[in-house]
């Protein structure tokens, strides 16, 4: 694409919504002229993003007993009919294939817009014993809803295309509580390598997932406020193991119904990342998700280029040895608009190297998360460079961190919620009555996103619809 195509400014990130739509183009992550609502596509540099992001998730969930499987994208109606409440959930969202050519098919097939329908058949046949148990295993795959909300991409999308689902099996409902423990865990240290902080709750029963006995949920809150759902851990209890008969022989030699969790993660990981550390200038990326992690650029005047190369060039060799992504941009381009360039593509770090530079035996780093120059000596180029990614990570962490805590508002009265979910989260005491709660929705015009999973029971409060004492306070927000 033609460089003068993308000269246009970015919008501050202020105005998010037109920030994020400009810098997945400018920064050539998706390309939203596909012609199909919903449906978008992966440039090469995008790509390399999500390449990166999903191998933490692939490495965190083979560390941890899990493996990695594929099941088909087609399921038949039949199946998919089996589970009420799963069809409830998902009846309005699922695109049906019909025809083989041109004969209709006897039994239409859904694309799966998650896989339950498609993977437990399967366990129904694996699972024969309690040594069979545990059962781990998550497949990453593209998933397809019929979403009638406003689509975005990266965050709402109709071919979900990086649909991480892992399916558990254990023995008994504690076991699988366990693990729905374990995961949430695992999703946060996920977050944390993409240095994205969350917050954990438990969704209210009314927005449980279709089939689950609880949802529990961590959620980002993005520049605008609102917060958005980018993990969902769930625990089935024997439901579908009762629909798809998944039963297993005990020790004491009698058949029992086996227990499941499921929990999912998509490209709205992504979404969440370049929204919360990017900033005027386009990408900020945590070093490890990089496609690009340093730029070299050569500093060249009419006398001493060829040394000057010569050094680019050496330093690239030995940082390329020690695993580090480098890029050097020896083009014809003047410096400012090199720097424009990688900025906008989020590279972690700058090394300018120039005449004066070699004399003094340095490189000029320039940190795209802070702008900090320092120099770094040549003949230490490779700790140098390694302790400032890790520098890098930190602060974009940390910085994540305070603007989150800094968006949560405790409230006690209604109105005060209705103004601050303007601005961030805000936390209300609720009974944990049902109708409390959906009158409260009424009144605030925005959901219950759920319990924190870690309530600071401290004191006794009151219910603002019922006046009953409860140590419940429920994060209230608008979300996307
Ligand atoms: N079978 C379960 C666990 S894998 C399941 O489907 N859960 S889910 O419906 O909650 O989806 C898992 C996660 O996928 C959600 O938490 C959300 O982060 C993401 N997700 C859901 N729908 C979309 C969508 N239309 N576009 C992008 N991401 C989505
Ligand atoms: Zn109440």
């Amino acid at each position: 694409m033609a460089e003068s195509e993308k000269e246009a400014a970015l919008p501050p990130k202020d105005e998010f919504s037109e920030w994020y739509n400009e810098l997945l183009w400018m920064a050539e992550i998706m390309d939203v002229r596909y012609p199909v609502k919903g449906l978008y596509v992966w440039y090469p540099f995008g790509f390399a993003i999500r390449r990166n992001t999903y191998n933490i998730i692939r490495e965190i969930l083979d560390n941890s007993g899990h493996q990695e499987a594929l099941f088909p994208l087609l399921i038949p109606e039949n199946e998919f009919m089996k589970e009420a409440e799963h069809i409830k959930g998902f009846e309005d969202e699922v695109y049906w294939v019909t025809h083989g050519g041109r004969d209709p098919l006897d039994i239409p097939l859904a694309l799966r817009p998650t896989s339950e329908t498609a993977i437990y058949p399967m366990y129904k046949i694996w699972v024969r014993s309690h040594a069979d148990l545990p059962v781990k295993i998550y497949q990453i795959v593209n998933t397809f809803r019929y979403e009638t909300k406003h689509t975005r991409p990266l965050i709402r999308l109709r071919e979900i295309t990086s649909f991480k689902e892992a399916h558990t099996v254990h023995a008994t409902w504690e076991d699988a509580e366990a693990q729905v423990k374990e995961a949430v865990r695992l999703y946060t240290e996920i977050y944390r390598r993409l240095g994205v902080p969350v917050l954990r709750s438990r969704r209210p029963d009314w927005d449980k997932f279709p089939g689950a006995d609880y949802t529990d949920a961590l959620d980002a809150v993005m520049p605008d406020g609102k917060t958005l759902q980018i993990g969902t851990v769930h625990h089935l209890g024997d439901n579908f193991a009762k629909t798809f008969d998944i039963k297993y022989e005990a020790a004491d030699g009698e058949q029992r119904y086996a227990h499941q969790t499921c929990y999912g993660i998509s490209e709205r990981s992504i979404a969440a990342t370049i929204s919360i550390h990017g900033d005027d200038k386009g990408l900020v990326l945590p070093p490890e998700i990089a496609p690009v992690q340093v730029v070299i650029i050569p500093i060249i005047f009419k006398n001493g280029a060829e040394e000057v190369l010569a050094a680019c060039k050496d330093v690239k060799e030995r940082l390329t040895k020690t695993g580090v992504k480098v890029e050097i941009d020896a083009s014809d381009l003047r410096p400012g608009a090199k720097y424009y360039k990688w900025e906008m593509k989020g590279v972690p770090l700058r090394l300018e190297i120039g005449p004066r530079d070699l004399q003094n035996n340095v490189a000029v780093a320039v940190r795209r998360d802070t702008g900090e120059k320092e120099q770094i000596l040549l003949t230490e180029i490779e700790a140098g460079v390694r302790s400032r990614f890790e520098a890098i990570h930190e602060n974009l962490y940390q910085k994540a961190k305070a603007e989150l805590e800094n968006r949560i508002f405790d409230c006690t009265e209604l109105e005060e919620v209705k103004e601050k979910i303007q601005d961030g989260v805000a936390t209300i005491p609720w009974c944990r009555k049902r109708e409390c709660g959906l009158a409260m929705e009424d009144v605030i015009g925005a959901g219950i996103l759920g319990i924190p999973l870690e309530q600071k029971k401290d004191r006794k409060e009151k219910c603002p619809i019922c006046g009953e004492e409860t140590e419940t306070r429920v994060y209230v927000a608008r979300t996307y």
